[in-house]
């Protein structure tokens, strides 16, 4: 799978995309993550790649033509099966669509700064739009290192033990039961005896229990749906 990030601040990506399992990935050669720097397209001596909005109001807006360029020549070497931009008005991400995504060839993400961006891009260029949350951040960045790190634990491959990113929290609509580690008591504090049994099916049945348990606890709305 390729993903091409389209930026303005290349920097707010580096760290998150080169550690654990993403730059796994990536060493392994089943990812491979392009971040471009939209500056470069932009004209003039100064690069300009923003402008002040019509009709006024404050902030800048990000200019159609050095993303338009950039996303045209990412077009010209290859197909993408989708061009995402990350919004805050965007469509709520959450693990189905993460799994979905995770099975494309190319996808290209878009990450907006400023006020926002032209949005002839958005009409004319963009096929989908994604929000990680209802909360505000100052571009999508960090938005994008999200969805990529969630996208990657799942494409086929990358997590060696295959049952592992399948027992994540949300892949079976449930929260994931507690896990614990050496030692068997720290403080007076036991690990739960039927994990020591060593009786794999009335494990299975616990860890079952506790999901379900958790979830009606902590995340009710996630049994409505
Ligand atoms: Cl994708 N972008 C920004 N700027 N803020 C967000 C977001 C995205 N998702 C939640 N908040």
């Amino acid at each position: 799978m390729r993903i091409d990030i389209l930026t303005l601040l290349p920097e707010l990506l580096e760290s998150p995309l080169c550690h654990s399992i993403v730059k796994r990935a990536q060493d392994k050669g089943q990812v491979a993550i392009h971040v471009h720097n939209i500056r470069d397209y932009g004209k003039g001596d100064y690069r300009q790649v923003d402008d002040y909005a019509f009709g006024g109001g404050a902030g800048m807006v990000m200019q159609i033509e050095p993303v338009f360029t950039l996303i045209e020549n990412l077009k010209a070497e290859r197909t993408y099966d989708e061009i995402i931009y990350l919004t805050p008005d965007g469509e709520r991400l959450a693990q189905p669509m993460v799994n979905h995504l995770s099975i494309f060839t190319n996808i290209m993400l878009l990450c907006g700064h400023y006020k926002g961006i032209d949005h002839r891009i958005r009409e004319h260029l963009i096929t989908r739009e994604i929000s990680i949350g209802d909360y505000v951040l100052s571009g999508g960045e960090l938005a994008a290192a999200v969805l990529v790190d969630a996208i990657v634990r799942v494409v086929p491959g990358v997590i060696s033990d295959e049952t592992s990113a399948l027992t994540d929290s949300f892949q079976d609509g449930l929260l994931a039961p507690p896990i614990y580690t050496r030692p068997e008591e720290f403080n007076g504090w036991r690990v739960p005896e039927v994990l020591l049994s060593g009786n794999h099916k009335l494990i299975a049945e616990w860890q079952e229990e506790q999901a379900l348990e958790r979830t009606k606890l902590l995340r009710p709305d996630l049994l409505e749906e």
